[in-house]
C-alpha cells in the first residue's frame, strides 16, 4: 500500500525527514502528474443551511491550529526533549510526529455533558520521535491544559500504554534506498536482462523501479542469538506515461506492476557500513549472496519469468464500448426544499430529525463520533474506527511481511476533498476537517460530508384489498474517504428513521498485487505475470454505549434448535426456542457471530425495563458484506502481539480511561512490544451492569480477482455493521414521519389520499444543485506550526488534488 508512496517521497525531496512513514506532506510523487492550483469550491452546499447552537461545547473537537501551535512552541522550549524543528531536522534529531487531543476523562466529560460540571480541560497527546540516540524512539506525552501557562505539565503518557515509559523502539530511523540501490547496481546487468530494462546509471535504476518491501520490518536471531532487523524489498516499476486522447497521463498503478525481484537486507543499527545484503529473491529461487545469484544467472537453461509493464490496463479511464444510453445523464439525488438537519459548525455539532451527535476529527483515525443522542438519550458515548490492518500473503517474502496498520500513515492526512456529485450529493454539507503533524497543520476542505439521501427502497409497506401504505427511507450520512497510498476507504455512519444507525467502510483503489510465479496458492493470475495478492482486511471501531445510562450489560438472546415435549402433545416435537445469556466478564469478552446468525446480541440497561418487564437495549449485528469477519492468520508472525484487535470479530471490555483506543499508530514500529496491546485490556473485568465498551470489526477476505483490475470497486467490498432499538421503544419510531402515504381504494378507484403533512414539491429545480465545475475542486491547506507565524497562516500552502 503506503510504503510506495512514501519511497517516491523520499526519492523526490531534498528535505531529510525525520520518520519518512509519517510524514504527513503528500507531496506530488517522483514522477507524478502536474499539478493545478485550485482556488474555489463553488458549490453553495451550505446554502440556507439551518443553524443551531449546541447547549454545550464540543469538548473533543480537534486542536485548533492556535492550541497546536502554542503546544508545539511549549514542547520546543522543554530543553529535556531536546527537539528540533522538523523543518531543519535529520534522522539524527528528536522531532514531534503529532499533536492531537488527549480526550477528556468521561467521567468529567459526562459531568459537564450532562450536568453543571465546568467544561474539562484541554489536554494534548504528543507523539515525538526520539532520532539523537544509538536506540531510536518513539514516545507519547501528555501535555496540559492548553493554553500553556506556568500550570501546564507534561509527562509520558504511561496510563494509556502497556509499553514501558509509553516508549517503542524504532528499527527504521534512516533511509535504507542507498542500500538496496547499491546492491541492485551490483547486478545492474541482471536486472537489465530479467527485467527487461536499461540500467547503466543509478539514475535509470530510480527512475525506472521503485524499490520498497515489508511492512513491518522483521526480526530474527543471527547465529549468537543478537537480534538483527530484517528488511525484504521488491523491485515495482514506475507506470509509463500513457496516451490519452488529450494528452498524457501517469496512473497510480504501480502496485499492479511487481518486477518478481526480492533483495533481503540486514539493517540493524544506524551504522550503514553495518547494513547488508543477506540474499536475493527470483522465481521462488532463494540466493544467499549476489554471486551465487550471478552465478546462478550465468548458466544455461536459467529460468526466466515475464515481466509486468504498464499500459493502459492500468488507467480507470472510460474504456471499451458506450453501453446503450450510458451517456445521457443520470438519475441524480436533489434535495428540493433546502437541508433538512441542523449544524452547529463552530462545534462541528448536528440535530437530524431525533438524533443529534458531535463530531471531530484526528490523525490517525480521522472522523469520531462522540454522545450520539436518540430522543434526548444518549445511546453510544463514543463510536469510530480504531485500526486498520491488511493482512498479505503470498509465496514470496513481500507479500507474506506486509501487514499494514494503516493508523500509522494516519486516514487524517489522507482523507482528501469529497468530490460533489461523486462522492457525495451536490446538495451535501461540508465540513473541513484539520489535522496536526509534523508541525505542520493541514485542512481538506470537505473532509466530511453530510447529507440526507432516499434509500431508494421503502421503510415500511403495507398494502391488502383497501388500502396500501408507504413509508420513504430518509437517512443521514456522514461520510469520510481516506486515500492510504494505494486503497481508497470510504468511510460511513447512517441514520435512519427507525433509530438505528449504520457503520460501512467500502474499499476502491489499486489493489498492491503479487508476482505471479508459483505463487497459485495464494490467489488467482490476473494479468500477464500478475497475481492477485490475497489479504484480509479488519477494520476495528470502538462503540462506547450508554443505553439509558452508564450501566449496561450484554445479552444473548440465542435461538436453538430443541425437541420439546409438551403438555398438550404425547409425542415430542422438533421445534426451536430462545434463551439468554449474559457476558458477564472480561473472560469472555472474545466473541465471534454465531452461525446462522442465531445469536441476538444486545445491549441492555438491565435496570430499565419497558413497561412489559423487558430490558430496554439496542442490538448489534452485521449488515453489509464481510461484517463479523477477522484475521484468517492467527499469531501473525508479521504482526505479533499488534493483532489482538483482529483476531476476534467483536470484543466487549469494561471502559476505562486508560483504554481508549484498540491500538496505536506507533504499534507499526515494534509490532512484538507495541504501544497499545489490546490482549492487556482482558483482564477479568466484570461486565454486568458496568461501563462496556464494544470493539467490531468491519472487513473483508480479499482474493483479488480480474474484476479488481484496474481498481476494486465499492459495490462488492463493503461491509456493515448496524445498531438498532431492540425493545427500546414500544414500537416503531419511523411512523412520526410524514413522507409516508396511504392510499385507500375500491374494486376499481382511489377513494381517499393521506399525506399526514408532508409538503409537496413545488417549483424548479435550483440548477446549482444539479450542477457544478470541476475546475473548483479544493485542495489542501497547510499551516506550518513551528515557527509559527498567524499573520501569514498560508506561506506554506500547497494544493493536493
Ligand atoms: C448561496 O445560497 C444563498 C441562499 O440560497 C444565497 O443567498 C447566496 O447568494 C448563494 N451564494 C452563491 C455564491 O451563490
Ligand atoms: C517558550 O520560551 C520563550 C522564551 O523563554 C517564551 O517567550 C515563550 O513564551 C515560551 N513559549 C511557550 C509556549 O511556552
Ligand atoms: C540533542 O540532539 C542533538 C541532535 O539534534 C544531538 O546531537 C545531541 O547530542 C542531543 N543532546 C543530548 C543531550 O542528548
Ligand atoms: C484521566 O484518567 C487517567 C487514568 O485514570 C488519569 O491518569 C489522568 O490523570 C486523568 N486525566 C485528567 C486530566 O484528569
Ligand atoms: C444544576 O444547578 C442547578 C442550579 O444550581 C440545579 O437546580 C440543578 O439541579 C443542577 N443540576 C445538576 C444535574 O446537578
Ligand atoms: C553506496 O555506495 C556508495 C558508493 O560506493 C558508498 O559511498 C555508500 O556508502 C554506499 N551506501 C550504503 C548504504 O552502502
Ligand atoms: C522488452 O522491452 C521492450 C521495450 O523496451 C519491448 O519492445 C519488448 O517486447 C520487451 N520484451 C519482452 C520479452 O517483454
Ligand atoms: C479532450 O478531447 C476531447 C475530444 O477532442 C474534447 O472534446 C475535450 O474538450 C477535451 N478535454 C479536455 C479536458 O481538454
Ligand atoms: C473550509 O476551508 C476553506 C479553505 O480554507 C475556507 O475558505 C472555509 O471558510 C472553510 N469552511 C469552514 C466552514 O470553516
Ligand atoms: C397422552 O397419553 C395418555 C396415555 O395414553 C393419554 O391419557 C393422554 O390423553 C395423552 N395426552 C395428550 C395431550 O394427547
Ligand atoms: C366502479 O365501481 C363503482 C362501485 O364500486 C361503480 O359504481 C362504477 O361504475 C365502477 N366504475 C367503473 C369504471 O367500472
Ligand atoms: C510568511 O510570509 C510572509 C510574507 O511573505 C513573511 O513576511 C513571513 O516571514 C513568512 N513567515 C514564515 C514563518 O515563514
Ligand atoms: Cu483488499
Amino acid at each position: 500500500m503506503r510504503a510506495f508512496s512514501i519511497l517516491c517521497l523520499l526519492a523526490s525531496t531534498a528535505v531529510a525527514i525525520p520518520s519518512p512513514k509519517i510524514s504527513s506532506v503528500r507531496r506530488p510523487g517522483h514522477r507524478g502528474p502536474n499539478r493545478r492550483d485550485i482556488v474555489t469550491n463553488q458549490v453553495n452546499t451550505t446554502a440556507a443551511s439551518p443553524t443551531i447552537t449546541a447547549s454545550k461545547d464540543n469538548i473533543w473537537a480537534s486542536l485548533t491550529n492556535d492550541e497546536a501551535a502554542d503546544v508545539i512552541a511549549y514542547l520546543h522550549n522543554q530543553t529535556d526533549l531536546n527537539l528540533t524543528s522538523v523543518e531543519d531536522a535529520g534522522p539524527w534529531d528528536n522531532t514531534i510526529m503529532v499533536v492531537d487531543l488527549l480526550v477528556p476523562n468521561k467521567t468529567d466529560a459526562l459531568s459537564y455533558m450532562d450536568g453543571n460540571g465546568t467544561k474539562p480541560e484541554r489536554w494534548v497527546l504528543a507523539s515525538l520521535l526520539f532520532g539523537a540516540t544509538e536506540e531510536p524512539y518513539a514516545q507519547d506525552w501528555v501535555v496540559g491544559p492548553v493554553p500553556t501557562t506556568e500550570e501546564t505539565v507534561y509527562y509520558p503518557y504511561t496510563y494509556g500504554s502497556q509499553a514501558k515509559d509509553a516508549k517503542i523502539r524504532v528499527f527504521d530511523q534512516d533511509d535504507h534506498s542507498e542500500l538496496y540501490a547499491n546492491a541492485s547496481m551490483e547486478i545492474k546487468d541482471i536486472i537489465s536482462d530479467i527485467l527487461n530494462a536499461t540500467i547503466e546509471t543509478q539514475d535509470d535504476l530510480s527512475s525506472t523501479f521503485d524499490i520498497w518491501g515489508i511492512d513491518p520490518l522483521w526480526h530474527q536471531p543471527d547465529e549468537n542469538g543478537n537480534d538483527r532487523v530484517i528488511s525484504w524489498v521488491g523491485f515495482w516499476r514506475y507506470p509509463d506515461t500513457v496516451q490519452m486522447q488529450n494528452g498524457s497521463i501517469n496512473f497510480d498503478g504501480e502496485t499492479l506492476l511487481p518486477q518478481g525481484l526480492y533483495l533481503q537486507c540486514d539493517i540493524t543499527g544506524r551504522d550503514p557500513s553495518k547494513w547488508g545484503l543477506m540474499g536475493v529473491l527470483y522465481g521462488d529461487e532463494y540466493y544467499s549472496s549476489l554471486q551465487d545469484f550471478r552465478s546462478a544467472w550465468e548458466q544455461p537453461g536459467f529460468e526466466k519469468y515475464a515481466v509486468n509493464y504498464g499500459g493502459d490496463w492500468i488507467g480507470t479511464d472510460q474504456a471499451g464500448e458506450v453501453l446503450p444510453l450510458e451517456e445521457i445523464a443520470p438519475p441524480m439525488p436533489v434535495q428540493p426544499a433546502g437541508q433538512r438537519f441542523k449544524v452547529d459548525e463552530e462545534n462541528k455539532y448536528i440535530e437530524w430529525m431525533d438524533f443529534t451527535f458531535y463530531l471531530t476529527f484526528t490523525r490517525d483515525t480521522g472522523m469520531r463520533l462522540y454522545d450520539i443522542k436518540y430522543k434526548g438519550q444518549r445511546i453510544i458515548y463514543e463510536l469510530g474506527l480504531q485500526e486498520a490492518v491488511a493482512h498479505y500473503a503470498g509465496n514470496d517474502p513481500v507479500q507474506s511481511g506486509t501487514a499494514y496498520l494503516d493508523t500509522y500513515y494516519g486516514f487524517g492526512p489522507y482523507a482528501f476533498s469529497q468530490i460533489p456529485g461523486f462522492d457525495m450529493p451536490l446538495y451535501a454539507y461540508c465540513m473541513n476537517t484539520t489535522f496536526h503533524a509534523s508541525e505542520l497543520s493541514k485542512s481538506h476542505r470537505c473532509g466530511i460530508s453530510i447529507f440526507e439521501a432516499d434509500q431508494n427502497y421503502l421503510i415500511q409497506r403495507h398494502s391488502n384489498a383497501d388500502y396500501i401504505s408507504a413509508t420513504k427511507n430518509i437517512a443521514l450520512t456522514v461520510r469520510s474517504v481516506s486515500t492510504v497510498g494505494n486503497y481508497d476507504y470510504n468511510f460511513e455512519y447512517i441514520f435512519y428513521l427507525d433509530g438505528s444507525i449504520e457503520t460501512v467502510v467500502r474499499a476502491s483503489g489499486y489493489i498492491q498485487s503479487a508476482y505471479y510465479a508459483k505463487n497459485s496458492e495464494y490467489g488467482y493470475q490476473i494479468h500477464d505475470a500478475l497475481a492477485g495478492s490475497m489479504h484480509d482486511h479488519s477494520l476495528n471501531f470502538k462503540v462506547d454505549f450508554d443505553i439509558l445510562g452508564t450501566q449496561n450489560t450484554v445479552v444473548k438472546h440465542v435461538i436453538e434448535a430443541k425437541d420439546i415435549k409438551y403438555k398438550w402433545n404425547n409425542l415430542t416435537r422438533s421445534t426451536m426456542h430462545m434463551y439468554r445469556t449474559e457476558v458477564t466478564s472480561e473472560d469472555h469478552g472474545k466473541m465471534n457471530w454465531s452461525a446462522n446468525s442465531q445469536e441476538q446480541v444486545v445491549i441492555v440497561n438491565k435496570d430499565v425495563p419497558n413497561k412489559y418487564g423487558e430490558p430496554r437495549g439496542y442490538k448489534i449485528m452485521p449488515s453489509r458484506g464481510g461484517a463479523g469477519m477477522h484475521l484468517t492468520i492467527k499469531n501473525s508472525s508479521n504482526l505479533i502481539n499488534s493483532q489482538g484487535f483482529a483476531d476476534h470479530a467483536y470484543y466487549v471490555t469494561k471502559r476505562k480511561d486508560s483504554e481508549l483506543r484498540a491500538s496505536s499508530a506507533w504499534n507499526d514500529y515494534d509490532t512484538a512490544n507495541p504501544l497499545v496491546d489490546f490482549n492487556k485490556f482482558f483482564d477479568g473485568d466484570n461486565l454486568e451492569q458496568e461501563d462496556i465498551v464494544m470493539w467490531f470489526n468491519l472487513g473483508m477476505h480479499h482474493v483479488p480477482h480480474t474484476g479488481d483490475l484496474p481498481n476494486t470497486v465499492f459495490s462488492t467490498a463493503q461491509s456493515g455493521m448496524i445498531i438498532t432499538p431492540h425493545n427500546y421503544l414500544l414500537s416503531d419510531p419511523s411512523r412520526q414521519a410524514t413522507q409516508q402515504i396511504r392510499i385507500d381504494y375500491t374494486d376499481n378507484s382511489t377513494t381517499d389520499v393521506y399525506t399526514f403533512g408532508s409538503q409537496p414539491v413545488t417549483g424548479d429545480i435550483e440548477l446549482a444543485q444539479v450542477a457544478w465545475d470541476p475546475y473548483t475542486y479544493y485542495g489542501d491547506v497547510a499551516v506550518r506550526k513551528f515557527p509559527y507565524d498567524p499573520q501569514n497562516p498560508f506561506n506554506d500552502t500547497e494544493s493536493i488534488v
